[in-house]
């Protein structure tokens, strides 16, 4: 964690130009925008996006890696660098666990560890992609051909009870929520039967499902393909949505921005799922072709801002209470300073759809006035809210400019002291 007073020292030097920028804005949104500076400065305060334990290492292609230097080496360390996120941004104030990446021998000791540097678990993940000792009954089982939907019933009932035991650790910590994303499919046709897999991985998330506490959530999230190149079993919302509701009603589905084939409307996606009551929370990310983990509204900041509309839209004003999370790899730039990056790309993109005047865009609409609809979105869109983002930072104890501060505590030089150069994140 970085230090409160360091923190506000390096802002010193930002708040005279901060507070002039504010009060244009302040000035400006109460002659044009429907909702005040002031309303958006407090939604923002409150907002929070996790950080997921596999973004703080350098992620990597299959073409290499290339290790930045003073990765998180335990779990605990993990914890510390989204500590660290979160002493600067004041909105990344919970962490999401991969299992078995992260299996920490003492819960309630991590739980302890983490809470004490005001981090909490988000959902938790559960990892049947890959063979791990721990779960496939000590390499004797396999993934290879998928996990809940393998035709071998001891491999689908190992990939049960390791779903069991991720909830059974995520209420030690104190999660509420499991995330089931499954690399199950088919890369050759004929290879396996479609109806087949789809029915073993109802009735296995129906087991999992069967395993929540009251106070859970389940989250289904699809993908379309990789590592299964021909067929996935959730491949698309509708798969999803299918699971989600053949999975019971603690289920919903999960919405990674990058798992859609291209040109997807996700935010009509969003609209689908809140509109039944299965929208559970996100994944956000960016992309350009497929699952690129890019740095969220990187490439598509239009798009992440008509999905928070939606939102919006569907909490009648409000940002619903889902499940929020940033899913990233980083493979050239510093984790951190991606992951500041990403997190104001959130913010940017929720403020600027508390922005949106909803009563004249209904208006509009009902008057077919597709003109004054785009008028009223380009407003908000085209509005710098970045000092309304600074504004929550500062009073939330953050840093006014999180890139800058981070730089210049040299958190990374530090960290490099203490872990070593070669030290590689689980996982990774
Ligand atoms: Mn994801």
């Amino acid at each position: 964690m970085i230090d409160r007073d360091r923190i506000s020292e390096l802002n010193h030097s930002h708040e005279q130009a901060l507070a002039e920028d504010v009060d244009y804005l302040a000035h400006r949104l109460e002659r044009e925008a429907a909702t005040s500076a002031a309303e958006v400065i407090d939604a923002l305060v409150e907002f929070s996006v996790a950080a997921p334990s596999w973004a703080v290492g350098t992620g990597g292609t299959r073409f290499g890696r290339f290790p930045i230097g003073g990765e998180p080496r335990t779990t605990e360390e993990k914890v510390d660098d989204v500590a660290c996120l979160n002493s600067l941004t004041a909105s990344n104030r919970a962490i999401s666990l991969h299992v078995p990446w992260d299996d920490p021998d003492d819960p309630a000791a991590l739980k302890e560890y983490a809470n004490s540097r005001g981090i909490s678990f988000d959902a938790m993940n559960s990892n049947t992609f890959q063979d791990n000792p721990s779960t496939t009954d000590d390499g004797n089982l396999t993934y290879k051909f998928g996990s809940l939907a393998n035709s071998e019933k001891a491999v689908r009932e190992a990939a049960i009870e390791h779903n069991k035991a991720v909830i059974d650790l995520g209420v030690a910590l104190g999660s509420r929520a499991l995330t089931v994303w499954l690399a199950d499919g088919i890369n050759h046709p004929g290879q396996a039967d479609h109806r087949t897999q789809f029915e073993h991985v109802t009735t296995g998330l129906q087991e999992i499902h069967d395993h929540l506490p009251d106070d859970w959530q389940m989250y289904t999230e699809h993908k379309p393909y990789e590592p299964a190149f021909y067929a996935t079993v959730n491949f698309d919302w509708g798969s999803s949505l299918l699971l989600a509701e053949a999975a019971g009603p603690k289920a919903s589905c999960l919405v990674d921005l990058g798992h859609h084939l291209p040109n997807a409307n996700i935010e009509q996606i969003v609209s689908r799922l809140a509109m039944v009551g299965r929208l559970g929370g996100f994944h956000f990310n960016d992309s350009k072709y497929g699952d690129d983990d890019l740095t969220t509204g990187s490439i598509k900041p239009f798009q992440l801002f008509l999905i928070f509309c939606e939102l919006i839209r569907a909490g009648n004003g409000s940002l619903p209470s889902l499940a929020y999370m940033i899913d990233q790899s980083h493979n050239i730039k510093d984790p951190l300073e991606d992951l500041i990056q990403s997190t104001e790309a959130v913010g940017i993109a929720y403020a600027q759809a508390l922005l949106v005047d909803r009563s004249g865009l209904t208006e509009a609409q009902e008057g077919n006035d597709a003109t004054r609809a785009q008028e009223l979105l380009q407003s908000a869109f085209r509005t710098d809210v970045r000092p309304l983002l600074a504004e929550a930072r500062r009073r939330a104890g953050g840093a006014i400019s999180p890139v800058d501060a981070y730089r210049l505590v040299g958190y990374r030089a530090a960290v490099i002291e203490e872990r070593g150069m070669a030290s590689v994140a689980t996982g990774l």
